[in-house]
């Protein structure tokens, strides 16, 4: 591996006085993510519009007792001992032998998370945002998810992490232009990772995917301060590996939350706590604006009218995909959050 990627940063370090452990903003009217200074809380902003309102989103993650906020490398986080968010922007630079720039910045990116994590003794890693330009656009031969794919991937690797199974939740999507944004949740206590009967692991792929596979699992199930949270992994209308329902976006949401709900019933079959459909707050990306009443008619009709959602507008990984849906939730008798 490069210098660059094996430099060892040094972790600085102070008390903070709120228990708010970090957050990710949505909004299109700042297109760079926020400078962080040394003493805000950890806060990228995510280049996307919101769809249907005029307000902007801001999704805060709440820690407790004493908080600890750090740098290592490019990235800034804050821990409460037991739960760590943390950011990381990083610009692409030259393409070199070691791959290309968007494939550099991520193996980079995930090298300095897994490095901090392993300095700071946090091992689980719970759910990742994956955010970055172009997400559908070829370049070096290869489509930029796919080189994002292998940069992942190959950080995994050479931490030793497993790669299938007890992975991380997460998401990745495209957005117009900016920095490679990462956002990430990890912990001392191992979350349970599931898997979708109705998808196959995206870690066995087909190689018409992609060389390197993508790393995730359908949903972990992790103990944060307000309780147990269980995060559902970007969604999409694929049943095996491959995508149904090309160009109808309403088949393609009624499938989406098929696979939503086929993903609840392996977690309720396996975990004490009941989830429900009802009880989830939905994030949707949603790749052509024009088709916004259409997705918000047909969650309405397969939620009810109980549901949460937030509409942004977004590139999603695959070219034939219109519709992305991840889901955070509390179990059906708790409390909101
Ligand atoms: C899919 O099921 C759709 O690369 O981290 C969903 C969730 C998707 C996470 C990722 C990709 C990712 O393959 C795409």
């Amino acid at each position: 591996m490069r210098d660059t990627v094996l430099r060892h940063h040094a972790v600085l370090e102070h008390p903070c006085n709120d228990d708010v452990l970090g957050a990710l903003s949505y909004s299109a009217d700042r297109p760079e993510s926020l400078a962080l200074n040394a003493l805000e809380m950890p806060c990228l902003n995510v280049s996307m519009r919101r769809l249907g309102v005029d307000t902007s989103i801001c999704e805060v993650w709440q820690g407790s007792g004493q908080l600890t906020q750090g740098r290592y490398g490019d990235i800034h986080y804050r821990h409460d001992g037991s739960v760590l968010y943390g950011v990381i922007t990083l610009p692409e630079t030259d393409a070199t032998d070691d791959g290309t720039p968007l494939q550099q910045a991520t193996e980079s990116a995930y090298h300095q998370l897994f490095s901090l994590l392993d300095s700071l003794r946090f091992p689980y890693v719970f759910r990742v945002w994956n955010y970055m330009a172009d997400i559908n656009v070829h370049s070096f031969g290869l489509e930029r998810y796919q080189q994002f794919n292998q940069g992942r991937q190959d950080a995994f690797l050479a931490h030793e992490r497993d790669v299938i199974g007890n992975v991380p939740a997460a998401c990745a999507l495209g957005f117009s232009q900016g920095a490679l944004t990462i956002a990430f949740l990890a912990g001392r206590i191992a979350p349970l990772c599931f898997e979708n009967p109705r998808q196959i692991s995206s870690s066995l792929y087909p190689p018409q995917y992609g060389l390197r596979s993508p790393t995730f699992s359908r949903a972990s199930l992790a103990t944060l301060s307000q309780g147990e949270v269980l995060f559902i992994s970007g969604t999409a209308s694929i049943v095996g590996h491959a995508t149904v329902h090309h160009g109808d976006v309403v088949a393609q949401t009624r499938e989406t939350m098929i696979n939503i709900e086929a993903v609840l019933s392996e977690v309720n079959r396996q975990v004490i706590c009941r989830y429900e459909l009802s009880s989830l707050n939905y994030k949707v990306y949603v790749r052509s604006p024009a088709d916004l009443r259409l997705i918000q008619t047909e969650l309405t009709r397969y939620v009810g009218d109980s549901l949460r959602a937030v509409y942004l507008h977004a590139d999603v990984c695959r070219h034939d995909l219109l519709i992305e849906i991840e889901a955070t939730g509390m179990p059906a008798t708790g409390q909101g959050m």
